[in-house]
């Protein structure tokens, strides 16, 4: 199979992040939001998008991870039996994509001339990311995971997250402000597949 994106995108590393812990061969080409071949693979040209050995597409990082995790046991990172398991991990997935989305409005927003950025909007998303990153550190509290006892799809969201934030917005003091998900990142981006996926 072939997962299209950059090397940038937070959604792109979330997919190869899954990919890469489950061990499932692939090959990763750099490709563009709007690429050709992006756009071959989904039709809204967005980032990522994978395409199976029978040609078939998927796309949006959340059905990626979601298929991904049905091709081996090794690990489970979205618990399958237990429902309530499951939501847990499936909402710390929308937390970190939440940070993920108004890290990359802000991004946009930034990359207007002075005169013509949205304070409003700035601030809507920059106060969208502090609430969710306090909800996450209130969340992970002391455990060494945010669900269960041992890494899952809420782990690999959440810290492509924080990689993007770290990437675009340097100067958010985030590890000050929570010393519990600043030690849980370190561990983090020791890794294998964070540090394979971090060749941005
Ligand atoms: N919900 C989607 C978001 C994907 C997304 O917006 N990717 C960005 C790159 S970071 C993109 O392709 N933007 C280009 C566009 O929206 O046209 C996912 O999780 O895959």
């Amino acid at each position: 199979m072939k997962l299209i994106g950059t090397l940038t995108s937070p959604y792109v590393r979330k997919a190869r992040l899954v990919l890469l812990e489950k061990n499932i061969a692939h090959e990763f080409v750099v490709d563009p939001p709007q690429g050709s071949l992006v756009l071959q693979a989904n039709p809204m040209g967005r980032i990522p998008a994978l395409i199976l050995d029978d040609g078939f597409c998927v796309f949006d990082s959340t059905v990626i991870a979601d298929y991904v995790d049905t091709l081996n046991d090794t690990p489970i990172l979205i618990p399958r039996t237990d429902t309530i398991a499951r939501l847990r991990v499936k909402r710390w997935e929308a937390l970190a994509d939440g940070v993920m989305d108004s890290a990359v409005v802000v991004r946009t927003e930034r990359m207007r001339a002075d005169d013509k950025q949205d304070e409003s909007v700035l601030k809507l998303h920059n106060t969208a990311i502090s609430n969710a990153l306090d909800y996450a550190a209130g969340l992970l509290g002391s455990k060494e995971w945010c669900e269960g006892e041992s890494v899952t799809l809420a782990d690999l969201a959440l810290v492509g997250a924080l990689i993007y934030l770290d990437l675009r917005q340097p100067e958010r003091d985030w590890r000050s402000a929570h010393p519990n998900l600043s030690t849980w990142f370190a561990k983090m981006m020791k890794r294998a597949s964070v540090i394979a996926a971090s060749d941005s």
